[in-house]
Protein backbone atom coordinates (compact mmCIF):
# COMPACT_ATOMS: atom_id res chain seq x y z
CA UNK A 1 0.00 0.00 0.00
CA UNK A 2 1.44 3.06 -0.88
CA UNK A 3 1.72 5.74 1.92
CA UNK A 4 0.71 9.69 1.47
CA UNK A 5 3.18 11.81 1.72
CA UNK A 6 3.32 14.40 4.00
CA UNK A 7 2.46 17.73 3.11
CA UNK A 8 4.86 20.00 2.54
CA UNK A 9 5.45 23.38 4.58
CA UNK A 10 4.34 26.40 2.62
CA UNK A 11 7.34 28.41 1.17
CA UNK A 12 7.10 32.02 2.73
CA UNK A 13 7.35 34.00 0.15
CA UNK A 14 6.25 37.99 -0.15
CA UNK A 15 3.74 40.32 -2.08
CA UNK A 16 5.16 39.27 -5.40
CA UNK A 17 5.24 35.68 -4.64
CA UNK A 18 9.31 35.12 -4.50
CA UNK A 19 10.83 33.62 -1.98
CA UNK A 20 13.96 35.81 -0.28
CA UNK A 21 16.47 34.09 -1.85
CA UNK A 22 15.47 35.53 -5.04
CA UNK A 23 17.25 38.74 -3.32
CA UNK A 24 20.46 37.54 -2.68
CA UNK A 25 23.94 37.84 -4.53
CA UNK A 26 26.82 35.99 -4.45
CA UNK A 27 28.98 35.00 -1.81
CA UNK A 28 30.88 38.12 -0.42
CA UNK A 29 34.52 38.24 -0.86
CA UNK A 30 34.72 41.22 1.74
CA UNK A 31 36.55 41.15 5.00
CA UNK A 32 34.42 39.45 7.76
CA UNK A 33 32.48 42.02 10.15
CA UNK A 34 33.32 44.76 7.12
CA UNK A 35 30.08 46.93 7.30
CA UNK A 36 29.72 47.09 4.14
CA UNK A 37 28.10 43.16 4.29
CA UNK A 38 25.31 44.21 6.88
CA UNK A 39 24.36 47.18 4.21
CA UNK A 40 23.83 44.57 1.31
CA UNK A 41 21.85 42.32 4.12
CA UNK A 42 19.59 45.22 4.52
CA UNK A 43 19.19 46.73 0.98
CA UNK A 44 18.00 42.48 0.45
CA UNK A 45 15.86 42.44 3.29
CA UNK A 46 14.59 45.79 2.43
CA UNK A 47 13.56 44.47 -1.46
CA UNK A 48 11.83 41.99 -0.05
CA UNK A 49 9.64 43.22 2.30
CA UNK A 50 8.98 46.03 -0.22
CA UNK A 51 8.10 43.15 -3.02
CA UNK A 52 10.29 44.96 -5.32
CA UNK A 53 10.79 42.97 -8.28
CA UNK A 54 14.40 42.08 -9.21
CA UNK A 55 14.01 41.83 -12.74
CA UNK A 56 13.18 45.62 -12.90
CA UNK A 57 16.34 46.57 -10.76
CA UNK A 58 19.75 47.77 -11.88
CA UNK A 59 22.51 47.80 -9.56
CA UNK A 60 25.36 50.08 -9.79
CA UNK A 61 28.39 51.55 -8.31
CA UNK A 62 32.20 52.78 -8.88
CA UNK A 63 35.28 50.88 -7.75
CA UNK A 64 36.00 50.01 -4.37
CA UNK A 65 35.43 47.66 -1.55
CA UNK A 66 32.12 49.27 -1.31
CA UNK A 67 31.54 49.30 -4.89
CA UNK A 68 31.85 45.57 -5.09
CA UNK A 69 28.84 44.92 -3.17
CA UNK A 70 26.08 44.83 -5.27
CA UNK A 71 27.69 41.82 -6.38
CA UNK A 72 26.36 40.16 -2.98
CA UNK A 73 22.48 41.50 -3.53
CA UNK A 74 19.57 41.00 -6.09
CA UNK A 75 21.49 38.37 -8.50
CA UNK A 76 19.19 38.77 -11.30
CA UNK A 77 19.38 42.65 -11.35
CA UNK A 78 21.20 44.07 -14.03
CA UNK A 79 24.14 45.08 -13.13
CA UNK A 80 27.26 48.11 -14.11
CA UNK A 81 30.10 48.43 -12.46
CA UNK A 82 31.64 51.49 -13.93
CA UNK A 83 35.03 53.49 -13.88
CA UNK A 84 35.97 54.61 -10.50
CA UNK A 85 33.46 57.63 -9.26
CA UNK A 86 31.68 57.50 -12.75
CA UNK A 87 28.70 55.64 -11.47
CA UNK A 88 25.98 59.06 -11.76
CA UNK A 89 26.21 59.34 -15.85
CA UNK A 90 25.53 55.95 -16.27
CA UNK A 91 22.76 55.99 -13.43
CA UNK A 92 21.73 59.35 -15.67
CA UNK A 93 22.10 57.26 -18.82
CA UNK A 94 20.09 54.49 -17.33
CA UNK A 95 17.07 56.26 -15.98
CA UNK A 96 16.55 58.44 -19.35
CA UNK A 97 16.85 55.08 -21.08
CA UNK A 98 14.09 53.37 -18.69
CA UNK A 99 12.67 55.65 -16.15
CA UNK A 100 10.63 52.13 -15.27
CA UNK A 101 14.16 50.86 -13.46
CA UNK A 102 14.71 50.92 -9.85
CA UNK A 103 18.04 52.06 -9.71
CA UNK A 104 20.34 51.54 -6.50
CA UNK A 105 23.39 52.72 -6.32
CA UNK A 106 26.26 51.82 -4.51
CA UNK A 107 29.38 54.10 -3.27
CA UNK A 108 32.48 54.73 -1.50
CA UNK A 109 33.27 57.57 0.41
CA UNK A 110 36.24 57.61 -1.82
CA UNK A 111 33.96 56.81 -5.06
CA UNK A 112 32.05 59.68 -4.21
CA UNK A 113 33.73 62.42 -2.76
CA UNK A 114 37.59 62.38 -4.08
CA UNK A 115 37.67 61.53 -7.87
CA UNK A 116 33.89 60.75 -8.08
CA UNK A 117 32.66 64.73 -6.69
CA UNK A 118 32.09 65.81 -10.17
CA UNK A 119 29.49 63.70 -11.18
CA UNK A 120 28.03 63.04 -7.64
CA UNK A 121 27.54 67.32 -7.54
CA UNK A 122 25.66 67.12 -10.68
CA UNK A 123 23.50 64.07 -9.97
CA UNK A 124 22.20 65.63 -6.89
CA UNK A 125 21.16 68.85 -8.54
CA UNK A 126 18.69 67.16 -11.30
CA UNK A 127 17.03 65.18 -8.88
CA UNK A 128 17.70 61.86 -10.79
CA UNK A 129 15.33 59.09 -9.59
CA UNK A 130 17.72 56.86 -8.29
CA UNK A 131 18.77 55.76 -4.76
CA UNK A 132 22.53 56.53 -3.94
CA UNK A 133 24.02 54.64 -1.12
CA UNK A 134 27.35 55.62 -0.09
CA UNK A 135 29.29 53.10 2.12
CA UNK A 136 31.52 55.61 4.09
CA UNK A 137 34.64 54.03 6.07
CA UNK A 138 36.39 57.44 6.03
CA UNK A 139 38.96 55.67 4.20
CA UNK A 140 40.24 53.95 0.85
CA UNK A 141 39.33 50.22 2.05
CA UNK A 142 40.60 48.71 -1.32
CA UNK A 143 44.05 50.69 -1.39
CA UNK A 144 44.77 49.54 2.18
CA UNK A 145 43.09 52.46 4.11
CA UNK A 146 44.61 56.13 3.07
CA UNK A 147 42.30 58.95 4.40
CA UNK A 148 39.20 59.45 1.97
CA UNK A 149 37.85 63.57 1.72
CA UNK A 150 35.17 62.33 4.91
CA UNK A 151 38.09 61.21 7.39
CA UNK A 152 37.09 63.61 10.04
CA UNK A 153 39.55 66.54 11.00
CA UNK A 154 42.00 64.81 13.71
CA UNK A 155 41.15 61.28 12.77
CA UNK A 156 44.20 58.53 13.27
CA UNK A 157 45.19 56.27 10.79
CA UNK A 158 46.60 52.62 12.37
CA UNK A 159 50.21 54.21 11.65
CA UNK A 160 49.65 56.99 13.87
CA UNK A 161 49.34 59.86 10.84
CA UNK A 162 46.37 62.60 11.86
CA UNK A 163 43.90 63.44 9.37
CA UNK A 164 44.34 67.52 9.36
CA UNK A 165 41.65 68.47 6.82
CA UNK A 166 38.27 68.90 7.32
CA UNK A 167 35.58 66.38 5.73
CA UNK A 168 33.06 66.63 3.16
CA UNK A 169 29.84 66.42 4.43
CA UNK A 170 27.97 64.29 1.68
CA UNK A 171 24.40 65.19 3.45
CA UNK A 172 25.42 69.16 4.00
CA UNK A 173 26.48 68.66 -0.04
CA UNK A 174 23.73 66.68 -0.97
CA UNK A 175 21.12 68.91 0.88
CA UNK A 176 22.24 72.22 -0.93
CA UNK A 177 22.33 70.48 -4.03
CA UNK A 178 18.78 70.12 -4.18
CA UNK A 179 18.84 66.37 -3.75
CA UNK A 180 14.98 65.46 -1.95
CA UNK A 181 15.76 62.59 -0.18
CA UNK A 182 19.00 62.63 2.61
CA UNK A 183 19.56 60.00 5.33
CA UNK A 184 22.49 59.30 7.47
CA UNK A 185 22.42 55.40 9.46
CA UNK A 186 25.13 53.42 10.83
CA UNK A 187 25.77 49.79 9.22
CA UNK A 188 24.98 48.46 12.99
CA UNK A 189 21.69 49.85 13.09
CA UNK A 190 19.86 47.32 11.17
CA UNK A 191 16.02 48.88 12.43
CA UNK A 192 16.56 51.84 11.59
CA UNK A 193 18.82 51.21 7.94
CA UNK A 194 15.84 49.11 7.11
CA UNK A 195 13.27 51.82 7.19
CA UNK A 196 15.63 54.55 5.55
CA UNK A 197 16.10 52.16 2.46
CA UNK A 198 12.29 51.27 2.22
CA UNK A 199 11.30 55.03 2.51
CA UNK A 200 13.90 55.27 -0.79
CA UNK A 201 12.07 53.08 -2.35
CA UNK A 202 8.65 55.15 -2.27
CA UNK A 203 10.53 58.27 -2.66
CA UNK A 204 10.60 59.53 -6.17
CA UNK A 205 13.84 61.37 -6.91
CA UNK A 206 17.19 61.43 -5.82
CA UNK A 207 18.23 59.38 -2.43
CA UNK A 208 21.29 60.07 -1.09
CA UNK A 209 21.83 57.64 1.85
CA UNK A 210 25.04 58.02 3.86
CA UNK A 211 25.72 54.87 5.73
CA UNK A 212 28.53 55.18 8.63
CA UNK A 213 30.32 51.44 7.60
CA UNK A 214 33.20 50.71 9.32
CA UNK A 215 36.38 48.99 7.61
CA UNK A 216 37.27 46.62 10.00
CA UNK A 217 41.22 45.85 8.60
CA UNK A 218 41.99 49.46 8.11
CA UNK A 219 39.53 51.81 10.20
CA UNK A 220 38.57 50.01 13.49
CA UNK A 221 41.03 51.03 15.90
CA UNK A 222 40.85 53.77 18.86
CA UNK A 223 41.31 57.27 17.42
CA UNK A 224 39.15 56.46 14.33
CA UNK A 225 36.19 58.38 14.46
CA UNK A 226 34.29 56.09 11.79
CA UNK A 227 34.95 52.64 14.06
CA UNK A 228 32.34 50.67 15.70
CA UNK A 229 32.82 51.84 18.97
CA UNK A 230 33.24 55.16 18.16
CA UNK A 231 30.12 55.48 15.79
CA UNK A 232 27.92 53.49 18.75
CA UNK A 233 28.57 56.00 21.19
CA UNK A 234 28.44 58.91 18.95
CA UNK A 235 25.40 58.34 16.57
CA UNK A 236 22.78 60.93 17.90
CA UNK A 237 19.69 59.78 15.92
CA UNK A 238 17.31 62.37 15.66
CA UNK A 239 13.89 60.14 15.46
CA UNK A 240 12.83 57.03 15.63
CA UNK A 241 11.43 55.75 11.85
CA UNK A 242 8.17 53.77 10.87
CA UNK A 243 7.40 53.07 7.54
CA UNK A 244 4.22 52.13 6.50
CA UNK A 245 4.19 50.66 2.57
CA UNK A 246 1.24 51.60 0.71
CA UNK A 247 0.09 48.64 0.05
CA UNK A 248 -0.22 48.08 4.19
CA UNK A 249 -3.27 49.44 5.28
CA UNK A 250 -2.17 49.85 8.95
CA UNK A 251 -2.80 53.13 10.79
CA UNK A 252 -0.33 54.13 13.27
CA UNK A 253 -1.37 55.45 17.03
CA UNK A 254 0.64 58.17 17.92
CA UNK A 255 0.98 61.33 20.39
CA UNK A 256 0.47 64.69 18.79
CA UNK A 257 3.40 66.66 18.24
CA UNK A 258 5.71 64.60 18.83
CA UNK A 259 5.50 62.29 16.29
CA UNK A 260 6.03 63.52 12.32
CA UNK A 261 3.72 61.59 9.42
CA UNK A 262 5.31 62.31 6.13
CA UNK A 263 3.46 60.84 2.82
CA UNK A 264 5.49 59.32 0.32
CA UNK A 265 4.95 59.48 -3.65
CA UNK A 266 3.56 56.12 -4.00
CA UNK A 267 1.26 57.16 -0.69
CA UNK A 268 3.63 54.85 1.62
CA UNK A 269 4.14 56.66 5.06
CA UNK A 270 7.01 57.66 7.05
CA UNK A 271 6.03 57.70 10.78
CA UNK A 272 9.02 59.96 12.29
CA UNK A 273 8.83 60.23 16.23
CA UNK A 274 11.26 62.92 17.26
CA UNK A 275 13.80 62.68 19.40
CA UNK A 276 14.44 66.16 19.26
CA UNK A 277 11.09 67.93 19.73
CA UNK A 278 11.91 70.98 16.99
CA UNK A 279 13.42 68.98 14.31
CA UNK A 280 11.14 68.95 10.96
CA UNK A 281 13.14 66.92 8.28
CA UNK A 282 11.35 69.06 6.07
CA UNK A 283 12.89 72.24 6.55
CA UNK A 284 16.39 72.79 4.96
CA UNK A 285 17.97 75.44 7.09
CA UNK A 286 17.05 73.22 10.12
CA UNK A 287 18.96 70.19 8.22
CA UNK A 288 22.29 72.40 7.89
CA UNK A 289 22.48 73.57 11.56
CA UNK A 290 21.21 69.95 12.74
CA UNK A 291 24.20 68.37 10.75
CA UNK A 292 26.97 71.66 12.27
CA UNK A 293 25.79 71.72 15.78
CA UNK A 294 26.30 68.03 15.66
CA UNK A 295 29.27 67.67 13.93
CA UNK A 296 31.11 70.15 16.12
CA UNK A 297 29.62 67.95 19.42
CA UNK A 298 32.22 65.22 17.61
CA UNK A 299 28.47 63.42 17.28
CA UNK A 300 27.03 62.54 13.81
CA UNK A 301 22.87 62.87 13.28
CA UNK A 302 21.34 59.98 12.07
CA UNK A 303 17.96 59.56 10.46
CA UNK A 304 15.87 61.14 7.97
CA UNK A 305 17.94 64.21 8.03
CA UNK A 306 15.77 66.42 5.18
CA UNK A 307 13.03 65.14 2.28
CA UNK A 308 11.09 66.94 -0.37
CA UNK A 309 8.47 64.45 -1.28
CA UNK A 310 6.93 66.18 -3.73
CA UNK A 311 9.58 68.16 -5.74
CA UNK A 312 9.38 66.98 -9.69
CA UNK A 313 12.24 64.70 -10.42
CA UNK A 314 14.82 65.03 -13.96
CA UNK A 315 12.83 62.60 -16.05
CA UNK A 316 9.26 64.41 -15.53
CA UNK A 317 11.29 67.93 -15.82
CA UNK A 318 11.96 66.54 -18.92
CA UNK A 319 8.70 65.44 -20.00
CA UNK A 320 9.61 62.14 -21.19
CA UNK A 321 7.76 59.25 -21.51
CA UNK A 322 6.79 56.17 -19.85
CA UNK A 323 8.19 54.03 -22.45
CA UNK A 324 11.40 52.83 -22.73
CA UNK A 325 13.36 54.51 -25.41
CA UNK A 326 14.63 51.48 -26.54
CA UNK A 327 11.09 50.21 -26.80
CA UNK A 328 9.85 52.95 -29.13
CA UNK A 329 9.16 51.84 -33.02
CA UNK A 330 11.24 53.99 -35.36
CA UNK A 331 8.20 55.74 -36.49
CA UNK A 332 8.26 57.42 -32.64
CA UNK A 333 12.13 58.40 -32.63
CA UNK A 334 12.59 59.14 -36.30
CA UNK A 335 10.47 62.72 -37.15
CA UNK A 336 8.48 62.29 -40.31
CA UNK A 337 9.80 63.51 -44.22
CA UNK A 338 7.19 66.64 -44.04
CA UNK A 339 8.98 67.58 -40.61
CA UNK A 340 12.51 67.55 -41.72
CA UNK A 341 11.43 68.87 -44.94
CA UNK A 342 10.29 71.82 -43.47
CA UNK A 343 13.09 71.93 -41.05
CA UNK A 344 15.47 72.04 -43.87
CA UNK A 345 13.34 74.36 -46.23
CA UNK A 346 14.05 76.83 -43.15
CA UNK A 347 18.27 76.63 -43.67
CA UNK A 348 17.77 77.71 -47.38
C1 LIG B 1 40.89 55.85 -12.01
C2 LIG B 1 41.29 55.18 -10.75
N1 LIG B 1 42.02 55.83 -9.83
C3 LIG B 1 42.39 55.24 -8.68
C4 LIG B 1 42.03 53.93 -8.46
C5 LIG B 1 42.51 53.26 -7.18
N2 LIG B 1 41.42 53.05 -6.23
C6 LIG B 1 40.72 51.91 -6.22
S1 LIG B 1 39.52 51.90 -5.05
C7 LIG B 1 39.96 53.44 -4.53
C8 LIG B 1 39.26 54.13 -3.40
C9 LIG B 1 38.12 53.38 -2.81
O1 LIG B 1 37.66 54.01 -1.67
P1 LIG B 1 36.12 54.03 -1.34
O2 LIG B 1 35.32 54.51 -2.49
O3 LIG B 1 35.96 54.78 -0.07
O4 LIG B 1 35.76 52.48 -1.16
P2 LIG B 1 36.07 51.46 0.02
O5 LIG B 1 37.11 50.54 -0.55
O6 LIG B 1 36.57 52.23 1.19
O7 LIG B 1 34.77 50.80 0.28
C10 LIG B 1 41.02 53.95 -5.28
C11 LIG B 1 41.61 55.28 -5.06
C12 LIG B 1 41.29 53.27 -9.44
N3 LIG B 1 40.89 52.01 -9.30
N4 LIG B 1 40.92 53.89 -10.58
S1 LIG C 1 39.40 46.31 3.50
FE1 LIG C 1 37.93 47.36 4.83
S2 LIG C 1 36.33 48.15 3.43
FE2 LIG C 1 37.48 46.56 2.35
S3 LIG C 1 36.34 44.67 2.67
FE3 LIG C 1 37.92 44.78 4.25
S4 LIG C 1 36.91 45.74 5.98
FE4 LIG C 1 35.64 46.15 4.19
MG1 LIG D 1 35.78 54.06 1.84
Amino acid sequence: MATATPPQPKKKTNRIGLDSKEYRGTKTTLCAGCGHNSISERIISACYEMGVDPDQVIKLSGIGCSSKSPAYFLGSAHGFNTVHGRMPSVGTGAMLANRKLITIGVSGDGDTGAIGIGQFVHLMRRNVPIIYIIEDNGCYGLTKGQFSPTADLGSKLKTGVVNDLPPIDTCALAIQLGATFVARSFSGDKKQLASILKAALSHRGTAMIDVISPCVTFNDHEGSTKSYAYAKEHDDPLEELSFVPFFEDISVEYEEGTTQEVELHDGSKLYLKKLDEEYNPLEKMQAFQVLNETRSRGEFATGLIYVEPDRDDFLTMLNLVDEPLAKLSTSQVRPPQATLDTIMHGFR
